[in-house]
């Protein structure tokens, strides 16, 4: 198991080697200044923090000697723990790997992913005269899991008088994932086309044989850059239509459901002649691409929405095939920047209406109705420690749930 014995006497050079060995055969502690007084080295090998597991079974971990580059190699136990015996002293690097495969992976962090996690410690002085040394060392690697759209309230609410309210829609973007990622610089964006036969002349969006694209209606950035924004793992933005608290503003609807008062950001249309309202309190997205309308309202009905990252710059306009000229363009964004997309169509007849290309989501969530006050929520996939981690199985039909009120609502 532990072949140190061996390389200790390849390593010895000349003469000394047989005298060495017998020495310590005979007799580990001689004090004889020719003998090499050797130590036992434990290694404890931790996983990440946010894994469901401390104790890392099955690493490998090499202790290389930096004096003769030989390396020794122990795979750590049920306890994280790898030993080495007979270690002669000097200096070391020790360095530790694992390979995850999806099962694992998703026992220790809810996320199914192939992974490599590694941990160096460089230099380490083994003193001789000590009986032994421990280490720890802390395993890292990318984080496993990503931004995930966790909730998306559409659908609006009913105001006293039975009027139709949607200003008080929110979007949730959240950290999915087992490392603190930075929101700066993402955008969210609505796709062109209707939800369902909303009425008799609906059409499908005419982009749904493009499986390599998706056509948004506009696209609304997060300030700041990739190392703005910070997010800890299983925590998320609400991001409002506009950043009100609905329930109390005079502009708002006693009926409604939420106070984005609190939002972390909100989607203001800073145009000359805009109706929208724009709270000093919360943050505005950025404008990058808008095609019309004086709020950022999305379809009551069902919206598509996707989590992209990238350079705007790169995303071209295309016309809408058959529409007038005056007809504003969409923008095109390549499904490789899409880090999530979740497709909310009008009810469940509505699959002929679908927009996101099938690797986005091959399913569908739908509300009750519109005013309704529901939203759509992405289900627990499992809870490791505090943080929840949610299912994202890029099937709506499947990962998302109805909330007869969003789960952000006072109760
Ligand atoms: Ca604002
Ligand atoms: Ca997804």
């Amino acid at each position: 198991m532990y072949p140190m014995t061996n390389s200790f006497r390849l390593s010895v050079p000349g003469a000394l080697a047989l005298g060495a060995f017998l020495t310590l055969g005979l007799a580990a502690c001689d004090s004889d200044s020719t003998s090499v007084e050797t130590l036992d080295v434990t290694v404890e090998v931790l996983f990440p923090e946010a894994y469901a597991v401390e104790a890392a079974q099955g690493a490998r971990v090499v202790l290389r000697s930096l004096e003769r580059g030989d390396e020794e190699t122990a795979t750590t136990d049920a306890a994280g723990t790898a030993r080495f015996q007979d270690v002669i002293p000097g200096a070391y690097d020790l360095s530790a790997a694992i390979s995850l495969d999806e099962d694992r992976t998703f026992e220790l962090t809810g996320n199914r992913a192939t992974v490599e996690l590694n941990a160096v410690l460089s230099g380490q002085n083994l003193a001789s005269g000590t009986s032994g040394a421990a280490f720890s060392l802390q395993l890292t690697g990318s984080p496993v899991g990503g931004w995930v759209i966790s909730e998306m309230y559409y659908t609006g609410s009913r105001t006293p008088a039975g009027g139709n309210y949607f200003f008080d829609q929110f979007f949730e973007i959240y950290n999915n994932s087992t490392d603190t990622l930075y929101a700066g610089g993402l955008m969210l964006a609505p796709i062109f086309g209707v939800s369902g036969q909303i009425n008799p002349s609906s059409q499908p969006t005419p982009f749904q044989d493009d499986q390599d694209h998706v056509y948004a209606d506009a696209i609304w950035r997060i300030p700041g850059g990739p190392t703005d924004v910070p997010v800890a793992p299983g925590e998320g933005l609400i991001i409002a239509q506009q950043g009100l608290d609905h329930r109390d503003d005079p502009n708002g609807n006693p009926n409604s459901p939420v106070n984005l008062g609190g939002a972390d950001f909100e989607m203001y249309v800073d145009v000359p002649d805009s109706r929208d309202i724009d709270n000093p309190q919360v943050p505005n997205m950025e404008i990058v691409h808008r095609r019309f309308g004086f709020f950022a309202l999305v379809p009551v009905f069902g919206p598509s929405m996707v989590l992209v990252e990238g350079d705007p710059s790169t995303f071209q306009e295309v016309a809408v095939p058959d529409a007038p000229e005056t007809f504003p363009p969409v923008i095109r964004i390549p499904v490789a920047n899409v880090l999530d997309g979740v497709e909310a169509l009008q009810n469940a007849q509505s699959s002929g209406f679908k927009r996101l290309p099938v690797a986005l989501d091959a399913g569908f969530t739908f509300a009750g109705g519109t005013y309704t006050a529901e939203s759509v929520r992405r289900r627990v996939a499992r809870t490791i420690g505090d943080r929840v981690v949610l299912q994202d199985t890029n099937n709506s039909s499947n990962d998302f749930e109805v909330l007869s009120t969003p789960s952000i609502a006072a109760p």
